[in-house]
C-alpha cells in the first residue's frame, strides 16, 4: 500500500512522537516531519523534515506533491491558555490551517486527514461528570471556539466533500520526552519537572481542579487507531470523545509523594484557573471505544513512575 504521511507541528509535544511513532510503523522516509522551527534531534535526525508554515497553502501543496502525501496529521495549534492572550491571531491559526488541508483533500490531492480537537469544546453549561459524546457545547474560550467550530467543518466536508477526515477530543496530555506550550493542563507536566528538581511546585490551578488527563502513549495509539480505523467504523465525522485518567493537583501530588516523599505543592490559581473551571472532569468515550475499539492503558500511578523514572537522569 503507497501510504505517505505528513505531519504539521513535528516540533509540538505531540508531533514529536506522533513522528518517531509512526516512523516505526511505515519507516523513516515515508513520514515527513515539518514545523515552523526544527524539531527535536530525534525526528531531524530519523527521516525527512521541511520549515513548514501551516498558514501558507501553496507550501503545504509543495510539500504534499514533492512527497507524493496520502495522509496528513495536522499537529499544529494555539492551545488555550495563549490563545486567550492572542484571540485573534489563535483564531487565524487555528481556522486557516485547518481550511489549508480540508481543501486539499477537498481537491483530491490528500486522501485522509488527522485533526485534532480538545475537551476546551465543552463549556461552563455541559454536564461535567461523564461528559457525553452528544450534550450542550457551549466553550467560553478562544481555543474553545475555534476547537468546536473546527468540528462543524470537518463534519461538514465530510457530508457535502466526502472528505475523510478523523478527530478525538484530546484531554490533557502529559509527556516527558517534549514540554507542551501554552495549555491549562500543563502543569501537570510541570509538576514532574519541578518536582525532581526543586522539591516543590506552585500550581496555577487550585487543588480541587479535576480534569481529564492521558499519558502521551495512550494518546498516541488513539491517534494512529482512529486513522487506522475502517471507514465505515468511523461514524463520527465531528470528533470522538477520549478518556484515560482523571485526576486533581492533589491527586497528583499524592502518586508523586510515593516517590518523593518530601514534595510540596502550594497554590496561586491565576486565569487558567477559569478556564479550566470552564471544561468537564470526566468523559464519557463509551462511542469510540464501541466505534473503533479504543482502551487506555495508563494510570495515573502508572504515569507518574514512568515520568519520574525518564526525568530523574536530567536533574540528578
Ligand atoms: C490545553 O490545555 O489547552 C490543551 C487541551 C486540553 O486541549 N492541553
Amino acid at each position: 500500500m503507497k501510504k505517505r504521511i505528513l505531519i504539521i507541528g513535528a516540533s509540538g509535544q505531540i508531533g514529536t512522537e506522533l513522528t518517531m511513532y509512526l516512523r516505526g510503523i511505515y519507516g523513516n522516509h515515508k513520514v515527513i516531519a515539518s514545523d515552523i522551527r526544527e524539531a527535536a534531534d530525534e525526528v531531524m535526525n530519523s527521516g525527512p523534515f521541511e520549515i513548514l508554515d501551516t498558514m501558507d497553502y501553496d507550501a503545504i501543496q509543495n510539500v504534499v506533491i514533492s512527497y507524493e502525501i496520502t495522509d496528513v496529521y495536522l499537529m499544529a495549534a494555539m492551545l488555550s491558555a495563549t490563545a486567550e492572550k492572542f484571540p485573534m491571531k489563535a483564531w487565524n491559526l487555528n481556522m486557516t490551517s485547518l481550511f489549508n488541508v480540508l481543501n486539499l483533500a477537498k481537491e483530491g490531492k490528500i486522501e485522509k486527514i488527522f485533526w485534532p480537537s480538545s475537551i476546551a469544546v465543552f463549556g461552563p453549561t455541559t454536564p461535567k461528570e461523564s461528559t457525553p459524546q452528544h450534550t450542550i457545547m457551549e466553550p467560553s474560550t478562544v481555543y474553545g471556539i475555534s476547537k468546536q467550530t473546527g468540528e462543524r467543518w470537518c463534519e461538514y466536508y465530510n457530508k457535502r466533500y466526502g472528505v475523510d477526515v478523523r478527530s478525538i477530543r484530546y484531554p490533557g496530555l502529559i509527556s516527558y520526552k517534549t514540554l507542551p506550550g501554552g495549555g491549562t493542563t500543563d502543569y501537570a507536566v510541570d509538576i514532574y519537572h519541578k518536582a525532581l528538581k526543586h522539591k516543590k511546585y506552585i500550581c496555577f490551578l487550585n487543588s480541587e481542579t479535576t480534569l481529564p488527563m492521558m499519558f502521551m502513549s495512550d494518546a498516541i495509539r488513539a491517534t494512529v487507531n482512529i486513522m487506522l480505523a475502517a471507514t465505515e467504523d468511523v461514524k463520527i465525522r465531528n470528533a470522538y470523545n477520549l478518556a484515560a485518567i482523571s485526576f486533581n493537583p492533589e491527586d497528583i501530588t499524592a502518586s508523586i509523594k510515593k516517590h518523593i516523599p518530601e514534595f510540596e505543592i502550594s497554590y496561586e490559581p491565576d486565569f487558567r484557573q477559569e478556564i479550566a473551571d470552564s471544561w468537564p472532569q470526566s468523559i464519557d468515550d463509551g462511542i469510540a471505544r464501541k466505534d473503533w475499539g479504543w482502551e487506555h492503558e495508563i494510570n495515573l500511578d502508572q504515569m507518574t513512575e514512568i515520568m519520574i523514572d525518564n526525568l530523574k537522569k536530567d536533574y540528578a
